[in-house]
C-alpha cells in the first residue's frame, strides 16, 4: 500500500461518517473554522454545528430571526487531486442554501432536513486555497415546507459539511446525495432471505472504462456468508444501473427490538487491474414488518404492540446545532426506555442515529416535514417532491426503517383558521390531497418495501376528503385529556374509528400533556402541568392501546422537550411534553415506562417533590413504579403496607415524620430507596417560619429552581394557616398560557386569583419582608395560541378591560391605584413589595380594594427578617 493510500485510509476512518465511509475515495469533514456574519460587515469564528437562533428563539422579544445567514471557509486543494472530481456535501442546512466556490455560484438547495452536494471541480484551484460561501436563508418561504409548525425552525448550517474527492469511475453521488446504493430484501422468512442490490456507477472520464463491482455479505462475527462479482463497461462521461442479487440466505438470524442481529454489506469498485476506487459499507438486518387492520403490527411474522416515542433534534442551549454524541445518546435513552419504535418527527434526523436504531434494535417511522398546511403552487409541489426523493434515497438502506411519511396534521390551518371562506377552504382540501396523493405514490414507487404513513390530528377532515385512505397505515395524533376531553374518551375515539373504517390500520402517532418537574400536586387535572397528571394521562392511554389489538401502537408526544418560540407555558419558548426534560434529564413518567416495558425487574420511588410540606395532617402519597407484582415499603425502616402494582403503579399514603424520612421498597427481586425532606406546618403561628411562599389561584405546588423556594398550592382560609376567605361571590381562578416577561415564575403569574379581595395569613407576631406577584391578564396582543387549542380565546378574554385597586397589608396602603394595563407593558410580571411589623397576634391581612374591574393577585412570598 502506497504511503498515499495509507493516509487516505487513516483520515477516513476517523473523520467520515462511519455508516458508508469511502476509503479510496476520500472524504473529509470540514467543520472546523468557518467565519459566519448575519450582515458580511462583523464575523466571528465558528464550527459547525452551527444556528444562530440558539439564544434568541428563548429570550423575552417574540420571534426569532429568519433571514440570512452568510459562512465563508478557505479550503487547500493539493494537486494531487487534479485527476479526481469533488464534492461538497452538506448534511443539512436550515432552510435554503446557495453555495459559491471561488465567487462562482455552484448550485442552490431548499429544506433544511435533508443532505445534498454539489459537484465543484471545475470552480477549483489545485495546490492553492479556495474560497467556500454559503448563503443561508431561514425566512419564512411559501414555497418550503414547514410552512408552520410547533417547532422553532433554527437557521444555520447545523449538520457536517463534507469534502469529497473521489476517482473517476465511483459510486454515484447524483443520485439525490445518497450513497449510490439500495439494498433490497425479498422473501424474508426464518428460513431465508434473499438480497438484491441496486448500484449507480459513475464514469467522469472522457474515454471508456472496465471496472468491477465486489460485494460482500458478512455476518455479525465477521463471517464470509456470500459474495459476488461483476465485471461491466462504463461508457465515457456516463451512469450505469447496475443489479446484483445474491442467492438465498438460508435461516438467516432475523433482526427485531429484542434481539437486532445486523449482518454487513460491504462494496468494493475497482478498475480492471483490481485497484480499489470506491468502497462503501452498510448495515443488513432481515426482518419483514406488515400491519393488518384487526389485529395490528407484526414483525417476523408475529404480532408486536409498537410503544415508543416520538423525537424533535434539539437540545437545550444549542438549538438543532447538537453535537452528535449527544444525539446518540437520546437514542440510548430511548431504548432503555423499553421502546420498541422510534417516530423521528417531523423531518429526518442525523443519519447517524438511524443507524443506532439498527445497532440497538428500535424501529423507525421517518418523515418530511410538510406540516399544517400547504402552498398551492409548483414550486411548492417539487421541493415537497424532491424533499420526499431525497429522504427515501438517503434513508433507504437502514434496516430500522419500516414506516416513511410525508405529512403531519395538514389540515390543522384549515380547522382552526376562520379567514377562508367555504370556497377557498373546498379548494384547500382539494389540492393538499392532490399534493398527498401525489408524495403516496412516490413514496409507493421509490420504497416499494416500506409501510406508508401520515399523522392526522383530531378532525373529520380526514375521513371527509378520504385523506386518510392514502397511506398503509394512519397515525392518529390524539390529545384527549389535554387539549379537549378526558384520557376515557381516546378508547371511544379508537372504537368508533375502527367500526367505521374497519380495513384502515391505525397507530396513536403523538399523545401526551405538559408537564413541569418544578410542579407538584395531589389533585392532578388537566392543564396544571403536574408530573402526576402526566402519569395520569401515559398510564390511561397505555392502558386503553393495550386492551385494543387493532391499535398496533403509541409513541408518546415526546421524548424530550423541545424549543417552539411562540409556546408560553410553564416554561416559555418550550414545549413541554417530553418524558425528559429539555437537558434529558428524565421526568418521572420516564421511569413509569421503564417498568411497564422493560422485563428485568424494576423498582423506582417516584420523586415528584424532594422536600414537601404537610398541612394539617402528616401523611402524604407516594407513588411506586415496578414490573413486579408485589412488594413492601418502609417508612424510616418500619414497614408500613403491603404493595400490589398495577399497569406497574403502586399509590400509598405514608405517615411522615418532620425532617429526612427514608422510604424503601423491596420487591422480591430488588429494592429502591430514597429520602424526603419533610416540613409538617400545622401552625403558622407556633411553626418558626422562615419564608412562606404561596402560589394564588391553583392547586400545585411549584419550586423556583433559582431560589429554591416551594410555592405552595393555595387554599381557601383555615384558623392558624393561610387562604383565600371568600367573599359573597365565590373566588375565581384564572390561568394566562402566556410567556411573562420579565420573570422566570410563569407558575406562579400564569395562574391567580380573580375578585377575591382579602387573603389571610396566620403569621405570628414579627417583621416580614412581603412580596405580591401580579400580572394584566387582559393582554394587549391577542396572541394566537395555535397550540392550545381548547378554549384558549375563553382563557385569554374573561376579565375586564381594565382594573384598578388598592393594595392594602393590614392597615397599611402599599400601593395606591395599582393600574397594571396603563401603566406596565403586555404580560409582565410585577411585584410589590414591602415591609410590616406584625403585633398583638393580629397575623396577616391582604386586602385589594376594587376601584374599577376585578383584582388579581398571581403569588405571595413571605419573609422573616426578625
Ligand atoms: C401535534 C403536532 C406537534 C405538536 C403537538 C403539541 O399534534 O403534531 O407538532 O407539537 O401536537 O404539543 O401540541
Amino acid at each position: 500500500m502506497s504511503h498515499k493510500i495509507y493516509k487516505i485510509i487513516t483520515l477516513c476512518l476517523f473523520s467520515c461518517v462511519a455508516y458508508s465511509f469511502n476509503v479510496y475515495a476520500q472524504c473529509k469533514i470540514i467543520n472546523s473554522g468557518w467565519q459566519y456574519s448575519e450582515d458580511k460587515t462583523i464575523w466571528e469564528t465558528i464550527n459547525i454545528p452551527h444556528t444562530w437562533n440558539d439564544k434568541d428563539a428563548f429570550d423575552d422579544e417574540s420571534g426569532y430571526r429568519r433571514g440570512l445567514g452568510y459562512y465563508q471557509k478557505q479550503i487547500f486543494i493539493a494537486s494531487e487531486e487534479k485527476e479526481n472530481i469533488l464534492y461538497l456535501k452538506f448534511n443539512a442546512v436550515n432552510q435554503e442554501a446557495t453555495v459559491f466556490v471561488n465567487g462562482e455560484k455552484v448550485g442552490n438547495h431548499k429544506g433544511g432536513y435533508t443532505a445534498f452536494n454539489f459537484e465543484i471541480t471545475k470552480y477549483l484551484k489545485f495546490n492553492n486555497y479556495n474560497l467556500i460561501e454559503v448563503i443561508v436563508d431561514n425566512s419564512h418561504n411559501e414555497n418550503i415546507p414547514p410552512l408552520d409548525a410547533d417547532f422553532t425552525f433554527y437557521g444555520g448550517i447545523y449538520r457536517d459539511v463534507e469534502l469529497i474527492s473521489v476517482p473517476k469511475q465511483h459510486l454515484s453521488l447524483k443520485d439525490f446525495a445518497s450513497d449510490g446504493y439500495y439494498v433490497n430484501y425479498y422473501n424474508v422468512s426464518e428460513k431465508q432471505a434473499s438480497v438484491e442490490v441496486k448500484l449507480l456507477v459513475d464514469n467522469f472520464d472522457v474515454s471508456k472504462s472496465k471496472n468491477h463491482l465486489y460485494l460482500k455479505i458478512l455476518d455479525a462475527e465477521n463471517n464470509l456468508v456470500l459474495e459476488e462479482h461483476v465485471g461491466f463497461k462504463l461508457s465515457a462521461t456516463a451512469s450505469k444501473d447496475i443489479t446484483v442479487t445474491f442467492p438465498e440466505i438460508k435461516n438467516p438470524k432475523l433482526w427485531s427490538p429484542d434481539n437486532p442481529y445486523l449482518y454487513h454489506l460491504e462494496i468494493t469498485l475497482t478498475d480492471k487491474n483490481g485497484k480499489t476506487l470506491d468502497s462503501k459499507s452498510s448495515n443488513l438486518g432481515f426482518r419483514w414488518a406488515t400491519v393488518d387492520a384487526e389485529k395490528g403490527f407484526f414483525l417476523n411474522g408475529k404480532p408486536l404492540k409498537l410503544v415508543g416515542v416520538n423525537r424533535h433534534q434539539d437540545y437545550e442551549g444549542y438549538g438543532n446545532a447538537v453535537p452528535l454524541s449527544l444525539q446518540k445518546k437520546d437514542i440510548e435513552l430511548i431504548k432503555e426506555m423499553g421502546s420498541n419504535v422510534i417516530r423521528f418527527a417531523h423531518y429526518p434526523h442525523a443519519r447517524e442515529l438511524y443507524k443506532k436504531c439498527d445497532e440497538l434494535g428500535i424501529l423507525v417511522w421517518t418523515e418530511i416535514p410538510i406540516v399544517n398546511k400547504v402552498t398551492n403552487t409548483e414550486a411548492f409541489f417539487n421541493v415537497s417532491k424532491q424533499m420526499q426523493k431525497e429522504h427515501i434515497k438517503q434513508y433507504y438502506n437502514f434496516p430500522s426503517v419500516v414506516m416513511i411519511g410525508y405529512m403531519n396534521e395538514i389540515f390543522l390551518r384549515l380547522a382552526f383558521d376562520k379567514k377562508e371562506s367555504d370556497e377557498e377552504k373546498e379548494n384547500r382540501k382539494k389540492f393538499t390531497y392532490n399534493l398527498a396523493k401525489q408524495l403516496e405514490d412516490l413514496t409507493r414507487a421509490e420504497a416499494p418495501n416500506h409501510i406508508t404513513v401520515m399523522a392526522l390530528h383530531f378532525n373529520e377532515l380526514y375521513n371527509e376528503t378520504k385523506i386518510a385512505d392514502l397511506p398503509m397505515l394512519v397515525g392518529w395524533n390524539l390529545y384527549f385529556g389535554w387539549y379537549h376531553d378526558t384520557i376515557k374518551d381516546l378508547g371511544v375515539f379508537l372504537d368508533d374509528q375502527h367500526q367505521r373504517y374497519p380495513k384502515r390500520s391505525l397507530l396513536i402517532s403523538e399523545y401526551g400533556p405538559g408537564a413541569d418537574v418544578n410542579i407538584s400536586t395531589t389533585q392532578p387535572s388537566r392543564y396544571d402541568y403536574s408530573q402526576e397528571y402526566q402519569l395520569l394521562l401515559h398510564s390511561g392511554y397505555y392502558n386503553q392501546v393495550k386492551e385494543r389489538d387493532f391499535v398496533t401502537g403509541m409513541t408518546a408526544w415526546n421524548f424530550a422537550d423541545f424549543g417552539s418560540e411562540f409556546r408560553g407555558e410553564t416554561i416559555p419558548h418550550v414545549n413541554q411534553k417530553g418524558l425528559v426534560q429539555y437537558n434529558r434529564e428524565p421526568k418521572e413518567i420516564y421511569y413509569w415506562y421503564q417498568a411497564v416495558l422493560n422485563d428485568a425487574p424494576f423498582i423506582h420511588i417516584a420523586k415528584y417533590q424532594a422536600e414537601f410540606v404537610l398541612l394539617e395532617n402528616n401523611t402524604h402519597e407516594v407513588i411506586v413504579f415496578s414490573n413486579q407484582k408485589t412488594g413492601k415499603i418502609f417508612v424510616n425502616d418500619i414497614l408500613i403496607q403491603e404493595l400490589t402494582f398495577e399497569s406497574g403503579i403502586a399509590k400509598v399514603v405514608l405517615p411522615f415524620k418532620e425532617g429526612t424520612n427514608s422510604v424503601r421498597v423491596e420487591t422480591e427481586n430488588g429494592t429502591d430507596k430514597t429520602n424526603f425532606d419533610v416540613q409538617i406546618l400545622q401552625n403558622i403561628k407556633t411553626n418558626s417560619l422562615d419564608v412562606l411562599a404561596i402560589n394564588l389561584g391553583t392547586h400545585i405546588n411549584f419550586k423556583d429552581k433559582v431560589s429554591g423556594t416551594t410555592f405552595l398550592q393555595d387554599r381557601p382560609y383555615s384558623k392558624n394557616l393561610y387562604g383565600y376567605i371568600p367573599s359573597s361571590r365565590k373566588c375565581k381562578k384564572n390561568l394566562i398560557p402566556n410567556n411573562v416577561k420579565n420573570s422566570n415564575l410563569e407558575a406562579i403569574y400564569q395562574t391567580m386569583l380573580v375578585d377575591c379581595n382579602t387573603y389571610k395569613v396566620d403569621l405570628a407576631d414579627g417583621t416580614y419582608k412581603v412580596t405580591l406577584y401580579f400580572v394584566e391578564p387582559k393582554l394587549k396582543s391577542n396572541t394566537d395560541v395555535i397550540y392550545n387549542l381548547n378554549n384558549s380565546e375563553k382563557q385569554l378574554n374573561t376579565d375586564e378591560e381594565r382594573r384598578v385597586f388598592d393594595v392594602v397589608l393590614n392597615d397599611k396602603i402599599i400601593v395606591n391605584q395599582f393600574n397594571m394595563a396603563d401603566t406596565f407593558p403586555d404580560k409582565y410580571g410585577i411585584t410589590q413589595s414591602a415591609e410590616i411589623n406584625i403585633i398583638n397576634n393580629k397575623g396577616l391581612t391582604i386586602t385589594l380594594n376594587p376601584i374599577e374591574g376585578e383584582t388579581v393577585l398571581s403569588g405571595l412570598l413571605i419573609e422573616k427578617l426578625n
